[in-house]
C-alpha cells in the first residue's frame, strides 16, 4: 500500500544541511519520486503557510481557533490537573496563534509553567519569541529549534517537571498512518507516567470541503509545494525549472489521505549538487500527505500506543478534534 515505509533510515550524525541534502537526494532517487514536506518551511514557506491559514478554504485554522478561544478554561483544567508546576511543550509551534489563548489564560491565572515551543524553523521561532515577549511579557519561554524527538530529549534534560505536550493543527496528518503509530509509540516511551498529550486531528468530512482546503483557486498551496524546489535550488545547488512542474492534489475518502504531488510537464534532467535526476513527461514527485481521521482511527491510535484517553474537545462544527491523552 505504501511504497515508502520500507526504506530504512540509519541515524547518521550529520548536520541539518547534510541531512536535508541526504533526504532530498534519497527522495528524488526513489521510485516513485518523493520529497519530504517537513522542508516546506523556509522563511518564504513560513509566509506561505501563514497565508494558507488565512484562506477561507483552509477551515482547519478556524476550527482549532474555535476550540482554543471558546473552550480555554476546559482545556486549562484538563491540562494543569492541580497546582504542580509543569513544562508546556509545543511540537511545531509555528506562530502559536491557537496556543496563545491557552498561554494567556494560564499566565492570567498565575499557573507555574514554562512554555517550550519546538519548531524546525528557527525563523518562525524567533518571530514567535519576539511576539510573545510583547503580548505576554510575564511568560517564561524557552524556544527549541530542531526535530521533535531531539528537542523533546533536550526539554527533558533541561527540567524534570511534568510535561504537557501540545501537537496541534493536525500536524500528525503529515505522517503516513504507520508513521503516525510509530510516532505516538515513541512519544509514549519518551514521556513519563502522568505526562499529558493534547493532539489535534482533522476529521473526515465532505470530500469537497477537504479538497478545496488544499486545492485553493488562488494557487497559494501550489506555490507552497513548488517553493521546496526553489529551496533545493538555493540551498543544495539545484537547477529545477519551477515553471516546468505543476501542483496536483487528491483526496481519497476511503483512506482519508489528502496528498499533493508535483507533475513534470516534460522530459527533463535536473541537477542537484552531484546528482542528475531524469524526469519523464507526467512523472510525479509525491510531496505531502494531510491525513484525515475518523473517531475510530483516533481511538485506535491512542490504544495501540498505550495512551489513556482522558478527554476530547471538538469545534462547534464537529470538523476537528483536540484529543487529550495521558501516559
Ligand atoms: C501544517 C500539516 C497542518 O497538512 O494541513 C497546509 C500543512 N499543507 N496546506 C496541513 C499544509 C498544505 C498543514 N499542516
Amino acid at each position: 500500500l505504501n511504497p515508502y515505509t520500507k526504506s530504512i533510515y540509519i541515524e547518521i550524525g550529520d548536520t541539518a544541511q547534510e541531512k536535508f541534502n541526504r533526504e532530498v537526494i534519497d527522495g528524488l532517487r526513489s521510485k516513485p519520486k518523493r520529497l519530504p514536506s517537513k522542508y516546506f518551511y523556509d522563511s518564504y514557506g513560513d509566509q506561505l503557510f501563514q497565508r494558507i491559514m488565512a484562506m477561507p478554504e483552509y477551515y482547519l485554522t478556524g476550527c482549532e481557533l474555535d476550540i482554543f478561544s471558546n473552550k480555554t478554561t476546559e482545556l486549562a483544567t484538563i491540562l494543569t490537573m492541580g497546582d504542580e508546576p509543569f513544562d508546556l511543550i509545543e511540537l511545531g509551534a509555528g506562530d502559536a496563534m491557537k496556543s496563545s489563548y491557552l498561554l494567556k489564560h494560564l499566565v492570567t491565572n498565575g499557573v507555574d509553567f514554562t512554555y517550550m515551543p519546538i519548531d524546525i524553523s528557527g525563523n518562525i521561532l524567533s518571530v514567535l519569541n519576539d511576539k510573545l515577549k510583547v503580548d505576554i511579557p510575564q511568560l517564561d519561554i524557552v524556544g527549541l529549534e530542531g526535530e521533535y524527538f531531539d528537542m523533546l530529549e533536550k526539554a527533558a534534560s533541561l527540567s524534570s517537571r511534568r510535561k504537557v505536550v501540545l501537537f496541534l493543527g493536525s500536524n500528525i496528518g503529515n505522517m503516513e498512518l504507520e508513521e503516525a503509530y510509530d510516532f505516538c509509540d515513541e512519544l509514549y516511551r519518551k514521556l513519563s507516567s502522568g505526562d499529558v498529550l493534547l493532539i489535534g486531528f482533522d476529521l473526515k468530512k465532505n470530500p469537497h470541503t477537504i479538497l478545496d482546503a488544499y486545492n485553493d483557486k488562488t494557487g497559494i498551496t501550489a506555490t507552497f509545494n513548488l517553493n521546496l524546489l526553489t529551496r533545493v535550488n538555493r540551498e543544495l545547488g539545484g537547477d529545477f525549472n519551477v515553471k516546468q512542474f505543476q501542483h496536483y492534489q487528491t483526496y481519497d475518502p476511503i483512506s482519508g489521505a489528502c496528498r499533493s504531488y508535483l507533475i513534470s510537464l516534460l522530459n527533463q534532467d535536473v541537477t542537484v549538487g552531484d546528482y542528475t535526476i531524469s524526469f519523464t513527461e507526467n512523472e510525479f514527485i509525491y510531496m505531502e500527505i494531510s491525513q484525515k481521521f475518523s473517531e475510530m482511527d483516533i481511538k485506535q491510535l491512542a490504544g495501540k500506543s498505550g495512551f489513556d484517553i482522558i478527554g476530547e474537545i471538538t469545534d462547534s462544527k464537529n470538523w476537528f478534534v483536540d484529543a487529550i491523552w495521558r501516559v
